[in-house]
Protein backbone atom coordinates (compact mmCIF):
# COMPACT_ATOMS: atom_id res chain seq x y z
CA UNK A 1 0.00 0.00 0.00
CA UNK A 2 1.37 3.43 -1.11
CA UNK A 3 1.61 6.38 1.80
CA UNK A 4 0.24 4.05 4.06
CA UNK A 5 -0.49 5.46 7.31
CA UNK A 6 1.72 3.08 10.12
CA UNK A 7 0.24 2.60 13.80
CA UNK A 8 2.49 5.22 14.98
CA UNK A 9 1.24 7.67 12.44
CA UNK A 10 -2.57 6.81 13.26
CA UNK A 11 -1.96 6.92 17.11
CA UNK A 12 -0.64 10.59 16.87
CA UNK A 13 -3.86 11.47 14.98
CA UNK A 14 -6.08 9.99 17.55
CA UNK A 15 -3.86 11.64 20.01
CA UNK A 16 -4.12 15.00 18.13
CA UNK A 17 -8.35 14.39 17.93
CA UNK A 18 -8.56 13.92 21.68
CA UNK A 19 -9.24 10.09 21.20
CA UNK A 20 -6.71 8.70 23.14
CA UNK A 21 -7.24 8.76 27.31
CA UNK A 22 -3.70 10.77 27.09
CA UNK A 23 -0.28 11.43 25.68
CA UNK A 24 1.53 8.52 26.61
CA UNK A 25 -1.22 6.26 25.14
CA UNK A 26 0.83 6.55 21.89
CA UNK A 27 3.56 5.13 24.06
CA UNK A 28 1.42 2.34 25.76
CA UNK A 29 -0.16 0.83 22.77
CA UNK A 30 3.22 0.84 20.74
CA UNK A 31 4.44 -1.57 23.72
CA UNK A 32 2.16 -3.74 22.98
CA UNK A 33 2.23 -4.13 19.47
CA UNK A 34 5.75 -4.85 19.55
CA UNK A 35 4.83 -7.77 22.26
CA UNK A 36 2.80 -9.13 19.87
CA UNK A 37 4.63 -8.85 17.03
CA UNK A 38 6.98 -10.59 19.12
CA UNK A 39 4.11 -13.41 19.93
CA UNK A 40 3.71 -13.47 16.22
CA UNK A 41 7.44 -14.87 16.03
CA UNK A 42 7.25 -17.08 18.36
CA UNK A 43 3.95 -18.83 17.22
CA UNK A 44 5.40 -18.74 13.85
CA UNK A 45 8.66 -20.95 15.14
CA UNK A 46 6.80 -22.93 17.56
CA UNK A 47 7.17 -26.29 15.28
CA UNK A 48 11.07 -25.11 14.38
CA UNK A 49 12.10 -24.31 18.30
CA UNK A 50 10.08 -27.84 19.38
CA UNK A 51 7.66 -25.72 21.73
CA UNK A 52 4.25 -27.36 20.32
CA UNK A 53 3.95 -29.58 23.01
CA UNK A 54 1.67 -29.26 26.52
CA UNK A 55 2.90 -29.46 29.37
CA UNK A 56 2.28 -30.91 32.69
CA UNK A 57 0.76 -28.23 34.36
CA UNK A 58 -3.02 -26.54 34.19
CA UNK A 59 -3.60 -22.99 34.48
CA UNK A 60 -6.44 -21.68 36.50
CA UNK A 61 -9.17 -22.74 34.44
CA UNK A 62 -8.05 -26.30 34.69
CA UNK A 63 -6.63 -26.67 31.39
CA UNK A 64 -3.89 -28.06 30.24
CA UNK A 65 -1.42 -25.65 29.17
CA UNK A 66 0.59 -25.85 25.59
CA UNK A 67 4.29 -24.59 25.92
CA UNK A 68 3.22 -21.70 23.59
CA UNK A 69 0.59 -20.54 26.40
CA UNK A 70 3.53 -20.02 29.04
CA UNK A 71 5.82 -18.77 26.33
CA UNK A 72 3.35 -16.21 24.96
CA UNK A 73 2.30 -15.18 28.84
CA UNK A 74 6.02 -14.31 29.48
CA UNK A 75 6.64 -12.96 25.92
CA UNK A 76 3.37 -10.17 27.24
CA UNK A 77 4.48 -9.65 30.92
CA UNK A 78 8.15 -9.05 30.01
CA UNK A 79 7.48 -6.91 27.39
CA UNK A 80 4.57 -4.58 28.75
CA UNK A 81 5.68 -4.06 32.35
CA UNK A 82 8.91 -2.29 31.20
CA UNK A 83 6.70 0.46 29.95
CA UNK A 84 5.76 2.08 32.70
CA UNK A 85 2.67 2.77 31.75
CA UNK A 86 1.14 -0.38 34.02
CA UNK A 87 0.47 -0.43 38.11
CA UNK A 88 -0.77 -4.03 37.03
CA UNK A 89 -1.70 -7.05 34.77
CA UNK A 90 -3.93 -9.84 35.06
CA UNK A 91 -3.90 -12.95 32.63
CA UNK A 92 -6.02 -15.81 31.79
CA UNK A 93 -2.95 -18.20 32.43
CA UNK A 94 -2.24 -16.76 36.34
CA UNK A 95 -4.12 -16.87 39.20
CA UNK A 96 -3.34 -13.80 41.05
CA UNK A 97 -2.97 -10.25 39.36
CA UNK A 98 0.69 -9.93 38.45
CA UNK A 99 2.70 -7.30 40.55
CA UNK A 100 4.80 -5.48 38.28
CA UNK A 101 8.42 -5.04 40.14
CA UNK A 102 8.97 -1.56 41.40
CA UNK A 103 12.10 -1.35 39.38
CA UNK A 104 10.24 -1.29 35.91
CA UNK A 105 7.96 1.88 37.90
CA UNK A 106 4.54 0.53 38.97
CA UNK A 107 2.95 2.89 39.56
CA UNK A 108 1.14 3.44 36.10
CA UNK A 109 -2.58 4.86 35.44
CA UNK A 110 -3.84 1.39 33.86
CA UNK A 111 -3.92 -1.84 33.99
CA UNK A 112 -3.75 -4.53 31.84
CA UNK A 113 -5.85 -7.85 31.36
CA UNK A 114 -5.10 -10.40 28.80
CA UNK A 115 -5.06 -13.83 27.11
CA UNK A 116 -1.42 -14.46 25.55
CA UNK A 117 -2.85 -17.17 23.55
CA UNK A 118 -6.31 -17.25 23.09
CA UNK A 119 -7.26 -20.47 20.38
CA UNK A 120 -3.98 -22.66 21.59
CA UNK A 121 -5.98 -26.11 21.23
CA UNK A 122 -5.31 -24.62 17.44
CA UNK A 123 -1.33 -23.66 17.72
CA UNK A 124 -0.60 -27.60 16.37
CA UNK A 125 -3.36 -27.45 13.79
CA UNK A 126 -1.55 -24.31 11.94
CA UNK A 127 -5.22 -22.60 12.69
CA UNK A 128 -5.35 -19.27 13.63
CA UNK A 129 -4.64 -17.86 17.25
CA UNK A 130 -4.22 -14.93 18.91
CA UNK A 131 -4.07 -12.61 21.92
CA UNK A 132 -7.06 -10.35 23.21
CA UNK A 133 -6.18 -7.46 25.64
CA UNK A 134 -8.15 -5.08 27.63
CA UNK A 135 -7.18 -2.09 29.49
CA UNK A 136 -8.75 -0.08 32.70
CA UNK A 137 -7.78 2.85 34.37
CA UNK A 138 -6.20 2.67 38.05
CA UNK A 139 -6.61 5.69 40.04
CA UNK A 140 -5.28 3.66 43.18
CA UNK A 141 -1.97 3.16 44.87
CA UNK A 142 0.96 1.31 42.88
CA UNK A 143 0.04 -1.84 43.86
CA UNK A 144 -3.13 -2.71 43.12
CA UNK A 145 -5.53 -5.41 44.23
CA UNK A 146 -7.34 -7.83 43.17
CA UNK A 147 -10.88 -5.76 43.58
CA UNK A 148 -9.25 -2.98 41.34
CA UNK A 149 -9.83 -5.56 38.26
CA UNK A 150 -13.29 -6.30 38.74
CA UNK A 151 -14.84 -3.21 36.66
CA UNK A 152 -17.37 -3.29 34.06
CA UNK A 153 -16.41 -3.60 30.53
CA UNK A 154 -18.03 -0.08 29.93
CA UNK A 155 -15.21 1.08 32.20
CA UNK A 156 -12.19 -0.13 29.50
CA UNK A 157 -10.28 2.79 27.84
CA UNK A 158 -9.02 0.33 24.96
CA UNK A 159 -9.47 -3.18 24.14
CA UNK A 160 -8.05 -5.26 21.35
CA UNK A 161 -6.68 -8.46 19.59
CA UNK A 162 -3.60 -9.87 17.66
CA UNK A 163 -4.98 -12.34 14.76
CA UNK A 164 -1.89 -14.66 14.06
CA UNK A 165 -3.34 -16.25 10.45
CA UNK A 166 -2.52 -15.86 7.41
CA UNK A 167 -0.73 -12.10 8.32
CA UNK A 168 -0.52 -10.85 11.18
CA UNK A 169 -3.24 -8.35 12.40
CA UNK A 170 -3.97 -6.06 15.54
CA UNK A 171 -7.25 -4.40 15.98
CA UNK A 172 -8.07 -2.10 18.53
CA UNK A 173 -10.56 0.65 19.95
CA UNK A 174 -9.96 3.14 22.15
CA UNK A 175 -13.68 4.22 22.04
CA UNK A 176 -13.64 6.13 19.12
CA UNK A 177 -14.58 2.95 16.16
CA UNK A 178 -12.95 -0.28 15.75
CA UNK A 179 -9.28 0.32 13.06
CA UNK A 180 -7.13 -3.17 11.55
CA UNK A 181 -4.21 -2.63 11.22
CA UNK A 182 -1.62 -5.41 9.16
CA UNK A 183 2.23 -6.47 10.03
CA UNK A 184 4.30 -5.27 6.99
CA UNK A 185 7.09 -8.38 7.65
CA UNK A 186 9.47 -6.08 5.29
CA UNK A 187 9.23 -2.99 7.41
CA UNK A 188 8.23 -4.61 10.89
CA UNK A 189 5.54 -2.29 12.04
CA UNK A 190 1.64 -2.08 11.73
CA UNK A 191 0.07 -0.30 8.56
CA UNK A 192 -3.93 1.10 9.17
CA UNK A 193 -5.38 -1.38 6.63
CA UNK A 194 -9.26 -1.57 8.18
CA UNK A 195 -9.99 1.84 8.95
CA UNK A 196 -13.25 2.13 11.17
CA UNK A 197 -14.45 -1.32 10.62
CA UNK A 198 -18.60 -2.12 10.23
CA UNK A 199 -20.52 -5.23 11.51
CA UNK A 200 -23.77 -5.30 9.04
CA UNK A 201 -27.13 -4.91 11.29
CA UNK A 202 -28.50 -8.36 9.44
CA UNK A 203 -26.46 -11.59 8.62
CA UNK A 204 -26.84 -14.92 7.05
CA UNK A 205 -24.04 -16.71 9.02
CA UNK A 206 -24.04 -18.41 12.17
CA UNK A 207 -21.38 -19.94 14.51
CA UNK A 208 -21.54 -21.91 17.41
CA UNK A 209 -20.57 -25.49 18.73
CA UNK A 210 -23.12 -27.88 17.03
CA UNK A 211 -21.52 -30.77 18.96
CA UNK A 212 -22.98 -29.23 21.88
CA UNK A 213 -26.62 -28.27 20.33
CA UNK A 214 -28.25 -31.24 23.11
CA UNK A 215 -26.75 -29.33 25.81
CA UNK A 216 -28.44 -26.19 24.86
CA UNK A 217 -31.00 -24.02 26.21
CA UNK A 218 -34.57 -23.99 24.53
CA UNK A 219 -33.94 -20.08 23.47
CA UNK A 220 -30.45 -21.14 21.77
CA UNK A 221 -31.98 -24.55 20.12
CA UNK A 222 -35.02 -22.24 19.25
CA UNK A 223 -33.02 -20.00 17.18
CA UNK A 224 -30.50 -22.39 15.56
CA UNK A 225 -33.44 -24.43 14.62
CA UNK A 226 -35.06 -21.01 13.10
CA UNK A 227 -31.81 -20.40 10.94
CA UNK A 228 -31.34 -24.16 9.96
CA UNK A 229 -35.11 -23.94 8.57
CA UNK A 230 -33.43 -21.33 6.00
CA UNK A 231 -36.25 -19.41 3.37
CA UNK A 232 -38.65 -21.60 3.85
CA UNK A 233 -38.54 -20.81 8.09
CA UNK A 234 -39.60 -18.28 10.10
CA UNK A 235 -36.23 -16.12 9.84
CA UNK A 236 -37.01 -16.31 5.61
CA UNK A 237 -33.39 -16.73 4.72
CA UNK A 238 -30.82 -19.74 4.51
CA UNK A 239 -27.80 -19.62 6.58
CA UNK A 240 -24.01 -20.60 6.38
CA UNK A 241 -22.28 -22.01 9.73
CA UNK A 242 -18.37 -21.20 10.52
CA UNK A 243 -16.78 -22.40 13.68
CA UNK A 244 -12.79 -21.51 13.93
CA UNK A 245 -12.52 -22.97 17.80
CA UNK A 246 -10.93 -19.81 18.43
CA UNK A 247 -12.88 -16.61 19.22
CA UNK A 248 -10.07 -14.35 18.14
CA UNK A 249 -10.36 -15.74 14.30
CA UNK A 250 -14.51 -15.45 15.13
CA UNK A 251 -14.97 -12.27 16.08
CA UNK A 252 -12.96 -10.76 13.67
CA UNK A 253 -15.08 -12.68 10.75
CA UNK A 254 -17.19 -10.45 12.25
CA UNK A 255 -15.57 -7.62 11.91
CA UNK A 256 -14.54 -8.62 8.22
CA UNK A 257 -17.78 -9.65 6.82
CA UNK A 258 -20.66 -9.56 9.66
CA UNK A 259 -22.24 -12.91 11.27
CA UNK A 260 -23.62 -13.80 15.11
CA UNK A 261 -21.16 -15.71 17.06
CA UNK A 262 -22.87 -17.66 20.33
CA UNK A 263 -21.07 -19.36 23.38
CA UNK A 264 -24.01 -20.02 25.19
CA UNK A 265 -24.11 -21.34 29.04
CA UNK A 266 -25.45 -25.23 28.63
CA UNK A 267 -26.40 -28.35 30.93
CA UNK A 268 -22.61 -29.05 31.11
CA UNK A 269 -21.04 -25.25 31.22
CA UNK A 270 -24.13 -23.45 33.78
CA UNK A 271 -22.15 -24.39 37.03
CA UNK A 272 -19.26 -22.35 35.55
CA UNK A 273 -20.92 -19.51 33.89
CA UNK A 274 -19.87 -20.78 30.60
CA UNK A 275 -17.15 -21.02 28.11
CA UNK A 276 -15.79 -17.84 27.65
CA UNK A 277 -13.90 -15.22 30.40
CA UNK A 278 -15.46 -11.81 30.91
CA UNK A 279 -12.76 -10.09 31.87
CA UNK A 280 -10.22 -10.57 29.16
CA UNK A 281 -12.57 -12.53 26.49
CA UNK A 282 -15.95 -11.31 26.50
CA UNK A 283 -15.34 -7.89 27.66
CA UNK A 284 -12.30 -6.39 24.84
CA UNK A 285 -14.34 -8.13 22.44
CA UNK A 286 -17.58 -6.85 23.25
CA UNK A 287 -16.25 -3.20 23.19
CA UNK A 288 -14.60 -3.95 19.91
CA UNK A 289 -17.86 -5.60 18.64
CA UNK A 290 -19.90 -2.28 19.80
CA UNK A 291 -17.95 0.46 18.15
CA UNK A 292 -18.54 -1.67 15.07
CA UNK A 293 -21.87 -1.05 15.31
CA UNK A 294 -22.71 -4.52 16.44
CA UNK A 295 -24.11 -5.56 19.91
CA UNK A 296 -22.96 -8.47 22.57
CA UNK A 297 -25.27 -9.61 25.51
CA UNK A 298 -24.88 -13.14 27.98
CA UNK A 299 -29.03 -13.54 26.66
CA UNK A 300 -29.95 -11.63 29.87
CA UNK A 301 -27.99 -8.04 29.63
CA UNK A 302 -25.43 -6.38 28.17
CA UNK A 303 -22.26 -7.74 28.34
CA UNK A 304 -20.48 -4.58 29.26
CA UNK A 305 -22.72 -3.67 32.13
CA UNK A 306 -21.85 -7.32 33.91
CA UNK A 307 -20.33 -6.33 37.60
CA UNK A 308 -17.13 -8.87 37.36
CA UNK A 309 -17.28 -11.36 40.71
CA UNK A 310 -13.88 -12.82 40.40
CA UNK A 311 -10.90 -12.08 37.87
CA UNK A 312 -11.44 -15.48 35.88
CA UNK A 313 -14.93 -15.24 35.45
CA UNK A 314 -16.99 -16.94 32.80
CA UNK A 315 -19.94 -15.75 31.01
CA UNK A 316 -22.35 -16.75 27.62
CA UNK A 317 -21.65 -14.78 24.80
CA UNK A 318 -24.09 -13.97 21.87
CA UNK A 319 -22.29 -11.23 19.87
CA UNK A 320 -22.62 -9.83 16.14
CA UNK A 321 -25.10 -8.32 14.29
CA UNK A 322 -27.32 -6.36 16.08
CA UNK A 323 -30.65 -7.49 14.46
CA UNK A 324 -29.87 -11.26 15.06
CA UNK A 325 -28.52 -10.37 18.55
CA UNK A 326 -31.65 -8.51 19.52
CA UNK A 327 -33.64 -11.21 18.33
CA UNK A 328 -32.11 -14.33 20.30
CA UNK A 329 -31.83 -12.05 23.12
CA UNK A 330 -35.33 -11.75 22.54
CA UNK A 331 -35.88 -14.89 23.03
CA UNK A 332 -33.98 -15.05 26.07
CA UNK A 333 -36.95 -13.05 28.01
CA UNK A 334 -39.91 -14.46 29.84
CA UNK A 335 -42.33 -13.19 27.60
CA UNK A 336 -40.72 -14.83 24.59
CA UNK A 337 -43.86 -16.69 23.15
CA UNK A 338 -43.10 -20.44 22.78
CA UNK A 339 -43.76 -20.59 18.67
P1 LIG B 1 -8.42 -22.61 23.91
O1 LIG B 1 -7.66 -21.32 24.07
O2 LIG B 1 -8.30 -23.53 25.08
O3 LIG B 1 -8.16 -23.27 22.59
O4 LIG B 1 -9.99 -22.21 23.92
C1 LIG B 1 -10.42 -21.28 22.97
C2 LIG B 1 -11.77 -20.75 23.44
O5 LIG B 1 -11.68 -20.26 24.74
C3 LIG B 1 -12.29 -19.66 22.49
O6 LIG B 1 -11.28 -18.92 21.90
C4 LIG B 1 -13.08 -20.44 21.46
O7 LIG B 1 -14.12 -19.70 20.86
C5 LIG B 1 -13.63 -21.60 22.29
O8 LIG B 1 -12.73 -21.81 23.39
C6 LIG B 1 -13.69 -22.87 21.46
O9 LIG B 1 -14.34 -23.83 22.25
P2 LIG B 1 -14.59 -25.30 21.66
O10 LIG B 1 -13.50 -26.12 22.27
O11 LIG B 1 -15.97 -25.68 22.16
O12 LIG B 1 -14.49 -25.24 20.18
Amino acid sequence: MMNAMTLHDFLQNEQQQGHLPDAEFTDLLQSIAESCRQIARAVNRGALTGNMGSLDSENIQGETQKELDVITNTIFLEHNQRSGHFAGMASEEMELPYEIPAEYGNAGKYLLLFDPLDGSSNVNLNAPVGTIFSILSHHGKASPQMADFLQAGDAQVCAGYALYGTSTMLVLTTGFGTHGFTLDEEKQHFVLTHHAMQIPADTQEFAINMSRQKLWDAPVKRYISECLQGAEGPLGKTFNMRWMAAMVAEVHRLLIRGGIFIYPADQELRDKGGKLRLMYEANPMSFLVEQAGGLSTTGDQRMMEVQPGSLHQRVPVIMGARHEVTRLQGYHQPTADAS
